[in-house]
């Protein structure tokens, strides 16, 4: 197995895998930019280096400094999280060119599913239902004419290189179709250097639902389930559930089916996801995410497999050591994303110190943080500060362990999305599956009040926030976050004065 592993990474997903690195006793490598000298990634790691200033452009997507860094150290795999530089296919390239195992999936692989007409055009070729419309980019007007037509209005035009929302564009008469596509290859241009779209049919109240898979490099493919992420708001997932209480077991089976397929035609190793549309009737590809993704743990918790210790046993060559029959869908889990953010002022982000920090317990509960008391939580980054993740043996009690978990959850400081949870997990939508993509879009109205409002929960006694700030100022007086190796037990050493 490999001795030392570099994160490229900060915050939850950071802390996420050095907890994995350390139980299969690889040394955790943490990297830090400016804004990051005092964060818990920082502190949970073996050892933690400098790689510059806080903005991600000169710190964690410098990846000539972070290739350096890993060679310098001796780190013999780079595990990137998400965001950043996890599916930056010319880094891949560069850190297996440095010698270093990246882990995730190829290069190749990267690029494959990044552009989106090739991946339509090979999943078409595979049996994975894709969504109507083209699977090359559009080269004349004319022809756009003729193709929309059959598809039939409204359709969404889709730049070839974009993803997550990013390059959409709803087109519903014809008269509108000529600017549009001009409009949307000019975007598109600007956003990602070419001006490839194509077209789909515009699919009605869809749900988003994705599986979770997994392969090794020789060739073994097993899925683990679906997740349902149609709980997002401008195309950030906000609640995410595992399984997809949409579906039927057919269904099940047929989606988790057209998984396997997508994966074995792109010959894909490591953790994947491949995206589907749902529409209560049929599902279709959208697109695949190379990466380890946000919402992993509610897959973790129905299915009991560690996925970033896979990624890394994968990465480092080994045969997964389960097959599909050895996994068992169990009991149901939700995941609620703990945003710094003021949902009554329009969710803007909200910047500021932890003062106080307590966070739920108890069965059934996991908290995937990434920040503690005193942590700044900055503009620099996604304002993401944890993920509240709880699993019971059916969804109606893992929504009332959810709701007590909530309740638990007390953070001072910044505002947060806490309470904005209580009018999801009651919402009659959310309580009868009935919801989909444009669920919060099309009922929240920040402006009424709502019950959610009064589990106020997010204030506290300053007192209680001076003595954290207390206890966290002794710690960095014993314990330096500069020094390069983080491997002490710093609290044997604290003393009271
Ligand atoms: C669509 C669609 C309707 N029809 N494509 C948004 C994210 C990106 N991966 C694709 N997206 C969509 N593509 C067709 N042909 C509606 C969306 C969409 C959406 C999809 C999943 C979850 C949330 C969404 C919110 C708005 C739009």
């Amino acid at each position: 197995m490999f001795k030392k592993i570099l994160i490229a990474n900060r915050g939850e997903i950071a802390v996420r895998i050095i907890k994995a690195c350390k139980e299969m006793n690889i040394t955790a490598v943490a990297v830090y930019s400016d804004a990051d000298i005092n964060s818990l990634h920082v502190r949970e790691a073996d050892e933690a280096y400098h790689i510059g200033k806080s903005a991600a452009g000169e710190s964690y997507l410098d990846y000539e400094k972070i290739i350096a860094l890993a060679k310098r150290i001796n780190a013999e795999a780079i595990h990137p999280g998400y965001g950043f530089l996890s599916e930056n296919a010319n880094f891949i390239r560069e850190v297996e060119k440095a010698g270093i195992t990246f882990v995730g999936p190829s290069a190749d692989t990267v690029d494959l599913m990044g552009e989106k007409t090739s991946a339509r055009t090979l999943m078409k070729k595979n049996n994975v239902p894709i969504v109507p419309g083209t699977t090359e980019p559009i080269t004349s007007l004319e022809e756009a004419k003729k193709i929309a037509e059959e598809i039939g209005f409204p359709i969404m035009i889709k730049a070839s290189a974009g993803g997550g929302g990013k390059g959409m564009r709803k087109v519903s008469k014809l008269e509108e179709l000529d600017e549009a596509i001009e409009r949307a290859q000019n975007e598109s241009q600007k956003a990602f250097s070419s001006s490839e779209v194509y077209m789909e049919k515009f699919i009605e109240q869809p749900k988003h639902i994705e599986v979770q898979i997994l392969g090794d490099k020789h060739g073994n493919y097993i899925h683990l389930f679906e997740r349902e992420c149609s709980v997002q708001r401008r195309h950030q997932k906000v609640l995410e559930e595992a399984p997809s209480s949409s579906i039927d077991s057919a269904t099940r089976e047929q989606i988790t089916k057209a998984a396997i397929n997508a994966a074995k035609a792109c010959n894909y190793y490591n953790a994947g996801t491949i995206e589907f549309l749902y529409d209560n009737k049929n599902f279709y590809f959208l697109e695949m995410n190379t990466r380890l993704q946000v919402e992993h743990p509610v897959t973790e918790f129905i299915t009991g497999v560690d996925i970033v210790k896979e990624q890394i046993k994968i990465a480092y060559g080994e045969k997964l050591s389960f097959t599909q029959k050895d996994i068992k869908l169990n009991g149901h889990a939700i995941e609620c994303r703990i945003y710094a953010e003021d949902v009554d002022n329009n969710f803007a982000p909200s910047i500021g110190k932890i003062l106080h920090y307590r966070t739920p317990t108890g069965p059934g509960v996991r908290v995937d943080s990434g920040i503690e008391i005193q942590t700044e939580v900055s503009i620099f980054y996604d304002p993401m500060l944890a993920k509240l993740v709880v699993w019971d043996k059916d969804r109606n009690n893992a929504i009332a362990r959810m709701k007590r978990a909530l309740s638990e959850y007390q953070i001072g400081g910044v505002k947060t999305n806490i309470n904005f949870f209580y009018w999801i997990l009651e919402h009659k939508y959310f309580l009868d599956s009935s919801f989909d993509n444009n669920f919060l879009e099309n009922n929240f109205l920040p402006l009424t009040p709502n019950k959610w409002r009064e589990n106020n929960n997010g204030n506290y006694e300053k007192a209680i926030a001076i003595l954290g700030a207390y206890l966290i100022e002794q710690e960095n007086k014993i314990h330096p976050v500069k020094l390069e190796n983080n491997n002490l037990n710093k609290w044997e050493s604290l003393k009271y004065e």
